[in-house]
């Protein structure tokens, strides 16, 4: 069926306040327009002066929104991220962005909106759109798999029979297959409170469950390719429309940012001076960073591992963080020429894309997870927070990354241990299989024409689900 004038829609985008939220949101927000459809990406002023530019085939279809982010007791005035926070801050972000609701309220009342995607956090659109004759579709995010084991609506709601830590290091029962998903308990604990409540009132398993409850739609950053068994289950959990997204790949425009030629320049030149596959790239995220017990085992396996390495190090979440983490003594003069240690922003994807480089050492988030496999670059984990351990567990049962061991219930561990899975998985015999099996998987993760087969499937959702009262309008 061809396209007419009366098929294209205005979408909304509403991103949580997170960059590895905004990025896969923006990845979206890109396919829609690509297909002529008009959406409007809100967020607070800072993050969008800090997220790249509207490609310039689509300035016309696609507009940044700025939505001013109120100001909250406890929260730096400067923050509008949770990369500008460390992490027991985030519950200040979450009450400001409660606050949004009467500003996104109104923007979405002034606006032909047909449909909004919203993320997690705003459980609070839905009735909103509703009222409005809004379409309403919750995207996350997190991977099916992740999803999955948080659990049906009604148990996000309240109803989940896990209450202490201890019972999320287990697979939940709802699901019916074999699986190693789960949480060590030390990776639990870290995030508890996610679970059981924070300043903001609200929990995040509660703003997922209630999020759910009330959208028309639910939408999922995952594919048949990689995780059908995952995808089929959370349609059996979740009563209502579940509809893949694709894994998102970054596209052919991605890799480019003009502002910083001259430092990939350099980067360029260096990785260049290395030999093909050698070298480790390590990236923590921009919302978490180590601790500092973490970062200096980690520090002192590179040394260990004697494999040359090209660090995007953040040594403080924002200048709020009391927390600074800092390098082991010498540790810079006793790399030298092998590692590069880099404290600014990094081009991720052309690093990851030099031949140079072969194996991410990793916190496993979604976005980074994707972005290594569809370059074919195994993974050494070593998650952080959020669903990241979830999905190194999915990764370590398909052989596509190797954890750094830890002791599970605390979660210790040495520099030997950093050094043994760094050599594994990038150089000896045995993590042969990690570096053939992300060769084998890149298509699944990467391909475009499969991309665009789940956008083009979203969308016919999207239209034909559009607000009746606004079919004749347009
Ligand atoms: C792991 O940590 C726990 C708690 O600190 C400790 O009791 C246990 O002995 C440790 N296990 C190993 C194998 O070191
Ligand atoms: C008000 C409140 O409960 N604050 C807690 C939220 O969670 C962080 C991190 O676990 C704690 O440090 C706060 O005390």
């Amino acid at each position: 069926m061809a396209d007419t004038a009366d098929d294209k829609l205005h979408i909304v985008m509403f991103p949580w306040l997170a960059f590895g939220h905004m990025i896969p949101y923006l990845e979206l927000t890109k396919h829609f327009g690509r297909k002529g459809h008009r959406v409007s990406f809100l967020s607070t002023p800072r993050n969008i002066d800090r997220l790249p530019g509207i490609p310039l085939d689509l300035v016309a279809l696609v507009e940044y929104v700025k939505i001013p982010l109120p100001a909250v007791e406890n929260l730096p005035e400067t923050a509008e991220a949770t990369s500008d926070l460390p992490y027991d801050k985030i519950q200040y972000l979450k009450i400001a962005h409660d606050k949004l609701l009467d500003p996104v309220a109104k923007f979405l009342k002034s606006s032909d909106a047909d449909w909004i995607i919203y993320d997690f956090a705003a459980y609070w659109i839905g009735p909103i759109a509703r009222e409005l004759s809004i379409k309403s579709a919750q995207f996350s995010i997190f991977f099916a798999s992740s999803l999955a084991f948080m659990g049906p609506t009604w148990s996000l709601m309240g109803g989940d029979y896990r209450k202490a830590p201890e019972d999320y290091t287990v697979a939940p029962k709802w699901i019916p297959f074999q699986t190693s998903l789960a949480f060590r308990l030390f990776e639990i604990k870290r995030i508890f409170d996610s679970f059981d409540g924070n300043a903001s009132g609200v929990t995040d398993i509660y703003r997922f469950g209630a999020g759910q409850e009330s959208a028309d739609l639910i939408m999922v950053r995952s594919s048949y390719e990689v995780q059908p068994e995952w995808l089929k289950l959370l349609g059996d959990l979740i009563p209502k429309p579940v509809l893949p997204v694709g894994q998102l790949p970054p596209g052919q425009g991605d890799y480019g940012h003009s502002k910083e030629t001259d430092e990939w320049q350099w980067i360029n030149e260096w990785l260049d001076s290395k030999e093909r596959g050698s070298v480790v790239y390590i990236a923590f995220g921009t919302e978490s960073k180590p601790t500092q017990v973490e970062l200096t085992q980690i520090a002192l396996g590179l040394e260990k591992s004697r494999l040359p390495f090209f660090w995007v190090l953040k040594t403080q979440l924002g200048s709020s963080d009391v927390d600074r983490v800092e390098l082991p003594d010498g540790f810079m003069e006793r790399v030298k020429g092998r590692g590069l240690v880099w404290t600014s922003w990094a081009p991720q994807l052309k690093v990851l894309a030099h031949d140079s480089v072969g194996g991410f050492l990793s916190h496993c988030g979604g976005t980074s997870v994707v972005e290594a496999m569809s370059l074919g670059k195994p993974l050494i984990m070593f998650p952080l927070l959020s669903d990241q351990a979830l999905n190194a567990r999915l990764l370590e049962e398909k052989q596509m990354g190797h954890p750094i061991l830890r002791n599970e219930s605390d979660g210790s561990f040495t520099s030997d241990s950093v050094a043994q899975s760094l050599r594994l998985v990038m150089v000896e015999e045995e993590g042969k299989v990690y570096r053939e099996k992300v060769k084998e998987m890149r298509s699944a993760y990467g391909n475009m024409d499969i991309q665009n087969r789940y956008i083009d499937n979203l969308l016919n959702h999207l239209k034909a689900n559009r607000p009746v009262a606004k079919i004749h309008s347009t």
